[in-house]
């Protein structure tokens, strides 16, 4: 008895442990400027071709005449919704080559979403509102996330191995060049620490009187 006793510990032990060793794992990284400041809005993903998830539901909303929220990141072939929330009309339109179109000035629901089929970064602006810009970044991967206030995010579910972990912010200073870092992801949780170094970006001005809801 007490050989099966000690047996089924033993078998139970090692199950646990390899189910532990074998469960993915998080990646967490953190995101700050040429200051080592925290920066919100940067793209943080994995460089390889993975399947892609179901997103039926993604929306870029038009708020008090500002874009919510300034940065999307979606899959390859993702739909995303543009609806106008404000009681004045937007005209929404990107020149970017990764998607280019325009939403002739509307009020409420566009007629249909927007398919983002081109990897890559896409700007988007208003033709009436000159301070109104957002962006889109088209991955083809399905291990994505952006950084919040504090400059952090997230990538979970990764199986062991070894990957490139690329950084994107919309004042990325990198030219063509990628800023990537090269991680090995085995049973320990890692960390990461990217910097971006940023340009200035020209942001229109906007009458302070204009602004309803919003501190900007
Ligand atoms: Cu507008």
């Amino acid at each position: 008895m007490k050989f099966f006793q000690c047996a089924t510990f033993a078998l139970v032990g090692f199950l646990l442990v390899s189910c532990w060793q074998s469960h993915a794992q998080s990646l967490q990284v953190t995101v700050l400027d040429s200051k080592q400041k925290p920066i919100e809005f940067a793209v943080i993903y994995i460089n390889e071709v993975l399947p892609k998830i179901s997103d039926n539901s993604i929306v870029i909303d038009q708020v008090d005449k500002e874009f919510i929220p300034y940065v999307t990141v979606v899959q390859r072939g993702s739909a995303i919704n543009f609806p106008n929330n404000d009681d004045i009309r937007h005209q929404v339109y990107s020149f970017s080559k990764s998607k280019q179109f325009e939403l002739p000035l509307y009020s409420g629901d566009p007629s249909a979403p927007v398919v983002f089929n081109k990897s890559g970064v896409v700007a988007m602006a208003c033709n009436i509102h000159d301070w109104m810009k957002a962006y889109v970044f088209v991955v083809d991967t399905n291990k994505f996330s952006i950084s919040n206030k504090a400059g952090k995010a997230v990538l979970t579910d990764l199986a062991k191995g070894q990957y490139e972990v690329v950084v994107w912010h919309p004042k990325s200073n990198e030219g063509d060049q990628l800023n990537t870092q090269q991680v090995e992801i085995n049973e320990y949780t890692k960390k990461l620490v990217f910097t971006v170094r940023q340009k200035t970006q020209f942001k229109a001005w906007r009458s302070p009187k204009s602004v309803k809801r919003r501190g900007y």
